[in-house]
């Protein structure tokens, strides 16, 4: 059966601002209370799902969750009507603001963990919505992405959508950021490769940054996905890549099919040995390892060119790939000359780089790979997917239209202080509700961690 990589983008909300929220992201904290301009994002996002589909391959999306999000602020303490909540905290803790209204749903492969239907022991794709646990404004996410990943993938014959792990720091899952299905055919068994920050023997004292993925939460979804144990790998960040900047490993590495597209520094070096001969007992591991000589980790970080994503041929081929790129790479001539020694390297198969403007969420330390969460599916997979969130040329346009009816131009962290951008912000998830034809989209259902 023929299977094929489905991406799908999260849509950016109408609420996107830099609120300086992620600790060890450097670019967050660099544009924290900068102006965003949430037209433009979403335009930008819409754009980039645009140019895969005209490449031929199928895109999907995950709609922008609920904000602000009233519900976090009763837990904490606030009551009352949510017009009355929302006047009260811009009154008395308007700290809070950027995190309840964060869009930081748009990164959408920090959702959820996915493996795919070849890889599972019970012939069902699984996914776990990540927990988030490491920041405030993420972990919110978390009940919502499991609403949406319910409403997507609602078929039990086909899909599992389990509760994210326990919301604990032995347990921090961040999602697909951390892990890469390798495999030689989208249909066929593959291995997951589970990368984590911190397992309980490491010296925590070293590390600069929070360690966002815990190997036990890795364990945990190995164990929850039915993924047989010799088709799971684990490897350590090494912590040089966290310290300088890899909150997440996609910034500095990406897979697809049997290639892996890393740092030099990305991995603990003895963990990376052992992985790779774990591999190299089902596959033969395309390795196309960057030096840091010709790429510093500084540089990696500051261009997001691991944060590509790295796809195969639209058919589905492995022999030739292509990375989607943010022009941020080319506009930094040491890794754009890099990119064009790359692909006339005939030893691997990235042949072609397709740059990508998505500078909006890029000033929040989101790229293009982080902007999607990569589902494989099968044709019969395909077919039980909620149509409402697979894009055609379309819906693309009613999505840009909706955009530009309903966004901000821009949003200043003063902004978040009038109550009005709430009510904006209703009526525009209202519209998309509509528009998609879900009326379930926003009901929420309480989920209990
Ligand atoms: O979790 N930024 C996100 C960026 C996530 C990027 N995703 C991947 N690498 N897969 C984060 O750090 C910033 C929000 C703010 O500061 O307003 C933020 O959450």
């Amino acid at each position: 059966m023929s299977a094929r990589e489905v991406n799908f983008d999260g849509l950016i909300g109408p609420t996107h601002n830099y609120g300086g929220l992620a600790v060890g992201n450097l670019a967050s904290n660099r544009n924290a209370k900068a102006v965003s301009y949430p037209r433009r994002a979403a335009l930008q996002g819409l754009e980039k799902m645009r140019t895969l589909m005209n490449m031929g391959y199928l895109q999907g999306f995950i709609p922008p969750q609920l904000r602000p999000d009233i519900s976090a602020l009763k837990r904490l303490g606030f009551r009352g009507p949510e017009m009355d909540v929302i006047r009260q905290v811009a009154e008395t803790a308007p700290e809070l603001l950027p995190m309840v209204y964060s869009a930081s749903s748009m990164w959408a492969a920090n959702a959820a963990t996915v493996t795919p239907s070849a890889d599972s022991a019970d012939g069902r794709v699984h996914l776990t919505p990540a927990n988030l646990i490491t920041t405030a404004h993420r972990t919110i996410e978390s009940r919502q992405t499991w609403h949406h990943l319910k409403l997507i993938f609602a078929d039990p014959h086909c899909f599992s959508v389990h509760q994210p792990l326990p919301g604990m720091p032995r347990f921090a899952d961040e999602g697909a950021a951390n892990h890469t299905r390798l495999t030689t055919a989208y249909d066929k068994a593959g291995v997951g490769l589970f990368v984590y920050g911190r397992d309980e023997k490491t010296d925590l004292t070293q590390l600069r940054y929070p360690a966002r993925q815990t190997l036990e939460a890795s364990r945990a979804l190995v164990r929850q996905h039915n993924l047989p144990l010799k088709r799971a790998v684990y490897l350590q960040q090494n912590p040089a890549a966290i310290n300088a900047g890899a909150f997440h490993n996609d910034v500095v590495a990406v897979g697809n099919g049997p290639v892996l597209f890393y740092h030099e520094q990305a991995f603990d070096p003895a963990s990376q040995d052992v992985a790779f001969r774990q591999i190299s007992e089902h596959m033969e591991l395309i390795r196309i390892c960057v030096p840091a000589a010709e790429v510093s980790l500084e540089d990696a970080v500051s261009t997001y060119l691991f944060n590509s994503q790295l796809l195969s041929m639209a058919d589905g081929q492995m022999k030739e790939m292509r990375l989607i790129a943010p022009l941020e790479c080319q506009d930094h001539p040491g890794v754009a000359a890099y990119l064009n020694r790359l692909i006339r390297d005939y030893s691997q198969p990235i042949r072609e780089v397709v740059f990508v403007d998505v500078r909006q969420s890029m000033a929040n330390g989101g790229g293009p790979a982080c902007l999607r969460l990569r589902v494989c599916l099968t044709d019969q997979e395909l077919a039980a997917v909620h149509p409402s969130f697979i894009l055609d040329e379309d819906k693309i346009a009613r999505l840009e239209e909706w955009v530009s009816t309903f966004y901000r131009e821009s949003l200043s962290p003063q902004d978040l202080m009038d109550p009005a951008l709430m009510t904006e912000t209703h009526n525009a998830l209202e519209a998309l509700s509509r528009l998609l034809g879900v009326p379930d989209l926003y009901h929420v259902p309480d989920l209990r961690l």
